[in-house]
């Protein structure tokens, strides 16, 4: 089934140049880029985006990291999107995340880790509403490739 997943390039991706190369990986697995918005997040927006975890230790930290420059919000989609794009990304301390994923392959530190993904269909539509209006995602379909994937 066709689902939308919210994925953001953090500040480190930007910083590192390696935006087109993500991006490259997400659009060879056959997913569709549906929105993209090149963002300095808010102090606002990126405490509501992180709400869950207000009360953690290393929320601040992860506000100021998220605000430090630069992200690249995007929507994607596909078939089960959500669950393919958090197998792409990988575990959330790269220490745990496998070779072959963007946090295995990039990655070091959680706290710097250079990308997020929704980890539910329900939160990526709660994190799309944040970031686009639904005017700003385009939907479209390639024929061609769908037959292959
Ligand atoms: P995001 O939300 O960035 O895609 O990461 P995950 O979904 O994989 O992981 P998360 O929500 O548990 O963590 C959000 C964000 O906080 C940073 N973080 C996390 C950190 O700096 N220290 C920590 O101990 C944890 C657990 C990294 C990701």
């Amino acid at each position: 089934m066709n689902e939308r997943c919210f994925v953001m390039l953090k500040p480190g991706a930007m910083n590192r140049r390696i935006v087109g190369e993500i991006i490259g990986r997400l659009e060879r697995k056959g997913l569709n880029l549906t929105a993209v918005k090149l963002m300095k997040l808010s102090q606002e927006l990126a405490q509501q985006h992180y709400s869950e975890h207000r009360k953690k230790p290393f929320f601040p930290g992860l506000i100021s990291y998220v605000t430090s420059a630069p992200v690249l919000a995007m929507v994607w989609e596909g078939d089960n999107c959500v669950a393919l794009m958090r197998k792409l990304v990988g575990a959330t301390n790269p220490a745990e995340a496998s070779p072959g994923t963007i946090r295995g392959d990039y990655c070091i530190h959680t706290g710097l880790n250079i990308i997020h993904a929704s980890d539910s269909p329900k939160n990526a539509e709660r994190e799309i509403a944040l970031f686009f209006k639904p005017d700003e995602i385009i939907p479209w379909k390639d024929e061609h490739m769908n037959k292959w994937i």
